[in-house]
């Protein structure tokens, strides 16, 4: 039987109000586009006609703009989950219009098969080809789509002639058993392949096949600074010295890192530090500068579950294709983040905080306490499993009118017993085996900025000696202040202690 090739708008006009949805993708590597846009027409003309239509997102991780954009600009969102960072849909989030639940995201496809995300409608899912026995070959980015696509009632497929069949091979697939059934997941090494290079389903279920030819909506990285370039400087420095103490073993260790500039620095700055060997990655997203180092050598070879790249390093890797066919492996968010694996390779984690409280605690997420920024992705999969966990941030925000570091938290996703190392552009501070008395003053003298040591300083020494120091009606003193005043450094310490 062959399945049916249909418009954008006709595979939309299937979904109804109240569906809920799961897509492919991870970031916007993978993510389906023109389904979607026409998903937000339906939405705008229903609403148009005053009939209600919101459908439930669930994907792999943040999407394009076609997707997140699409249907927040609609309206057309019930709940969204796991990661976003997407602005018109943080925006509608934060109005409150969507209910969003931010989830680790190694467990989204367990919450799918558990049935906790209810009963999932649709699969909307990009692929480089489909075959006429229901084989599915993904693209750039996995996520849950094997989940999705077992659980799912209905699949549409978008085939993107962008990508070449060619991509087959390049992704190792597995949905795994449920408990009380699950075994181990057998990877002992990031080259390790554990599942198959395609997805299979019956055909019948794929309710029809959209073309396209849409590259990834992938924007490409700001220049780094000279605070991103430091960070990276002094991350590599640290690793380039445990190695030195024997603090990881001599081989070295799979790194993961998370996304964004100061990841992309960072893998920079390792891949030119004379201490540190050529490495492997075990991690969730691949970015250009990872695609640099494994063509001078320095990387060789890199786990993920997107590759999360330029359109002009998409273009170089496809016609290169047998030679990252043997160094990149994409894999499920559940198997690229599976704490299982990440804790048995001994993965270093490599995380960005908004903001890290004096005893270690990052807030990853929440602007505020209240402001959702995009999520706590990954970091949570890795960091809490990591042979050594790292935070980096540049020590102020907002041209240094918010310090990144504060009595407490606004709001916790890493807590300190997770968090390991923590790395500014200033330096290190290593909190492993120290007292929160210890950390703070590790924290302090290396990695707060100049401008706020001495507030930090002076808030400690006021803040009591107790095991944890903390005095709570100063605790949120900077916060306030910076309510008050639009800067932290205005902060009265004598006010707040009152
Ligand atoms: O805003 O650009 O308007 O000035 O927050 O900060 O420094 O540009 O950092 O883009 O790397 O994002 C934690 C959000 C950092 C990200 C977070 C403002 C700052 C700026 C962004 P402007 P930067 P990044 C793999 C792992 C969680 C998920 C994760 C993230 C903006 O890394 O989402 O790790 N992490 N996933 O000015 C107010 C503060 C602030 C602040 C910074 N204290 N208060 N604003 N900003 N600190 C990826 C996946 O899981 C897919």
């Amino acid at each position: 039987m062959a399945i049916p090739i249909i418009s954008a708008e006709e595979a939309a006009s299937y979904i109804n109000h109240d569906d809920t949805v799961g897509f492919s993708g991870f970031t916007p590597a993978g993510s389906v586009k023109a389904i979607p846009v026409a998903l937000g027409e339906r939405a705008k003309a229903m609403h148009a006609q005053g009939k209600p239509f919101k459908i439930g997102m669930i994907t792999g991780a943040s999407t394009g703009d076609s997707l997140d954009g699409s249907l927040a600009r609609a309206d057309a969102v019930k709940f969204r989950t796991p990661y976003q960072s997407n602005a018109d849909m943080r925006n509608l989030i934060n109005a409150g219009k969507a209910e969003y639940f931010d989830s680790h995201l190694s467990v989204v496809g367990q919450q799918i098969r558990y049935g906790f995300l209810g009963k999932i409608n649709w699969g909307i899912i990009e692929a480089c080809d489909v075959t006429e026995q229901g084989e599915i070959v993904l693209t750039t980015g996995v996520g849950i789509s094997p989940t999705v696509c077992k659980y799912a009632d209905r699949l549409l497929i978008e085939l993107n002639a962008y990508h070449p069949k060619g991509l087959r091979g390049m992704h190792d697939l597995m949905v795994v058993a449920d408990p009380p059934h699950r075994r181990e997941i057998s990877i002992y090494s990031p080259s390790d392949r554990g599942g198959a290079e395609v997805i299979k389903v019956d055909p019948a279920k794929i309710a029809g096949i959209v073309l396209t030819n849409q590259a990834d909506e992938v924007s490409g990285f700001s220049k780094t600074d000279e605070v991103t370039d430091q960070i990276g400087r002094n991350v590599a420095d640290f690793l380039s010295n445990e190695l030195k103490n024997g603090g990881i073993p001599s081989s070295f260790l799979p790194l993961q890192s998370g996304v964004g500039n100061i990841a992309n620095a960072l893998l920079a700055a390792l891949g030119e530090h004379p201490g540190i060997p050529d490495f492997e990655m075990y991690t969730e997203v691949i970015q250009d500068s990872v695609i640099d180092l494994m063509e001078k050598g320095r990387v060789k070879f890199a786990s993920g579950c997107s590759l999360t790249v330029s359109p002009e390093k998409l273009a170089h890797i496809y016609s290169n294709l047998d030679f990252f066919h043997k160094r990149i492996l994409l894999r499920p968010q559940e198997i690229s983040n599976s704490p299982e694996v990440a804790r048995r390779l001994g993965i270093i984690s490599i995380n960005t905080a908004i903001e890290v409280d004096l005893f270690g605690n990052v807030n990853s997420t929440n602007i505020m306490g209240r402001k959702m920024m995009n999520g706590i992705g990954g970091s949570g999969d890795f960091t809490r499993n990591a042979y050594i966990s790292v935070f980096t941030c540049p020590s102020v925000a907002k041209g240094g009118k918010i310090s990144a570091f504060v009595p407490m938290v606004s709001h916790t996703d890493h807590s300190e017993h997770s968090v390991q190392v923590v790395i500014t552009e200033q330096g290190v501070a290593d909190l492993r085996a120290k007292s929160p008395k210890a950390k703070m003053k590790a924290i302090i003298d290396n990695c707060v900025h100049p401008d706020y040591k001495g507030i930090l300083r002076e808030y400690a020494g006021l803040a009591g000696d107790t095991h944890t120091p903390c005095t709570l009606s100063a605790a949120f003193g900077m916060h306030l202040e910076l309510e008050k005043s639009g800067d932290m450094r205005n902060i009265n310490w004598g006010e707040c202690f009152k």
